[in-house]
């Protein structure tokens, strides 16, 4: 089992320095590159004494930095009496172990902290584990650097997570509890698969976006959720639904997700798969987005990377531009939604926008679901119990041996009604008015 008993770390915290490599075709606007990490570092609970960055136009293979750059990092390690050194880049493993030997300190890369925050955040059994497996998937081709760690340095950052005894056992117990993760968490996800989609005839809309971005607060603002929201990275990890009700009558199914950050490591965003079952039965996504930061537009783009990833890139999408109240000025805001046509501006905090959020989700919803009039056979028990389940049922209207159901039913299930040959006649408002 993971052990994320520790919020804090114990006694002095762990002291950390920054060291990072730009790379010609790093296009960031950020104006310092190391910000997101600082923010990451600090997440995971270190004390940052010191940073380092070093423009390159390609990397040492083996210490990534140049020679030089490991000198004078060395030298910065010892002059703070820094614990470990924290990599901006993904490090492999022969490098990691190099640059440990150099620098003769703990050197972890993004990913490591990343998977340590999920774990120490992880609250619920399928978090747990899925943290696990995603950690294992790391660890495993690096076993050997963990050993060493192990009889080097006791606990610290980069070894939370599978307790040390998980570590002691060998390559082989260690793929044999992957894939026992793998189908326990199969298992979840086809469970979740099944509860999902029984909820089949309220729509719902899912909070997607980068992490401190404001689906949590948002998710508040909209419900009675009262769901955890932190000026912290991956303060939520596990995936809340609550009913949300509209202004102007009826509800969807409002779900707040696990945030998303750029180069999310693969082996998460496999292992969240379960976690992100909402976001991939949703009508329609609501993609967060922190509208005051001037990456905003990075920040978007590693969005839809991850979305893509999990094959959800043409789910229709609303984009939320949130934390308007601090934006820096309006015609930031501006140039944004100019860039994205189908979006809304809104401040959860200040409770701003949300009416004009509420419409948006309406009209989008409004365009989902069809009006249709479907005509089957009585003894057609299969496309009778679809509809059931998939529609929602005005009338029924018998013959002989057939019967016409009027609905009304998303958008999708009326095209594969039609795929599989069932007369389905769309728009049917003069019955409706009956
Ligand atoms: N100024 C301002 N701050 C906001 C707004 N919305 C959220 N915040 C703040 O931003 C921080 C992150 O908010 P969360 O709602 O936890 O963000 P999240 O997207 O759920 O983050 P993760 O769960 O970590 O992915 C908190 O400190 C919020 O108070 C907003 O509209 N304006
Ligand atoms: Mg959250």
């Amino acid at each position: 089992m993971i052990d994320t008993s520790r919020n804090e770390p114990l006694g002095r915290r762990e002291q950390a320095i920054l060291a990072g490599v730009v790379l010609p075709h790093h296009d960031s606007q950020a104006d310092d590159p190391l910000e997101e990490l600082r923010g990451l570092v600090k997440t995971a609970g270190l004390k940052v004494v010191g940073s380092l960055l070093q423009k390159r136009r390609q990397i040492d293979v083996a210490t990534y930095l140049g020679a030089g750059k490991v000198t004078e990092l060395k030298e910065l390690a010892q002059a703070h009496e820094a614990d470990v050194v924290v990599f901006d880049n993904d490090l492999d493993p022969a490098q990691t172990r190099n640059l440990e030997r150099e620098l003769n300190v703990k050197v972890i890369d993004r990913t490591e902290v990343i998977l340590d925050i999920f774990a120490t955040h992880a609250r619920t059994h399928e978090a747990h584990l899925q943290v696990e497996l995603a950690q294992l998937e790391y660890a495993m081709p690096r076993l050997k650097r963990m050993w060493t760690h192990l009889s080097r340095y006791k606990g610290g950052i980069g070894l939370r997570g599978p307790g040390e005894k998980q570590l002691e056992e060998d390559r082989r117990l260690v793929g044999h509890r992957i894939s026992e993760l793998k189908s326990k968490l199969a298992k979840i996800q086809a469970r979740k698969e099944r509860e999902v989609a029984s909820r089949a005839l309220v729509p719902k809309v899912s909070l997607v976006g980068y992490t401190n971005a404001g689906k949590s607060t948002l998710m508040n603002a909209l419900t009675d959720a009262d769901v955890l929201v932190e000026d912290k990275l991956f303060a939520t990890l596990d995936t809340r639904t609550r009913r949300w009700k509209l202004k102007g009558g009826g509800h969807v199914l409002l779900s707040d997700t696990v945030g998303f950050i750029r180069d999310l490591p693969h082996s998460l965003v496999a292992s969240f798969k379960a976690t992100l079952e909402e976001a991939r039965q949703a009508d329609l996504l609501l993609h967060v987005v922190d509208a005051s930061s001037p990456i905003a537009e990075e920040q978007i783009r590693a969005v839809k990377q991850v979305l893509a990833e999990l094959e959800l890139d043409d789910h229709p999408t609303l984009l939320v531009l949130n934390k308007a109240d601090r934006a820096p000025d309006q015609s930031y805001l501006d140039v944004l939604r100019a860039h994205h046509a189908d979006s809304v501006i809104t401040s959860a905090a200040k409770g701003m926008g949300l009416d004009r959020l509420e419409a948006a989700v309406r009209d989008a919803l409004a365009e989902r679901s069809v009006e249709a009039e479907i005509e089957v056979d009585l003894a057609d028990g299969r496309t009778q119990s679809y509809l059931a389940r998939h529609a929602e049922i005005r009338d029924r209207i018998y013959t002989a041996d057939r019967v016409r159901i009027v609905c009304r039913l998303p958008r999708r299930c009326a095209d594969s009604l039609r795929d599989h040959g069932i007369d389905v006649q769309l728009g049917v408002p003069a019955l409706r008015a009956s």
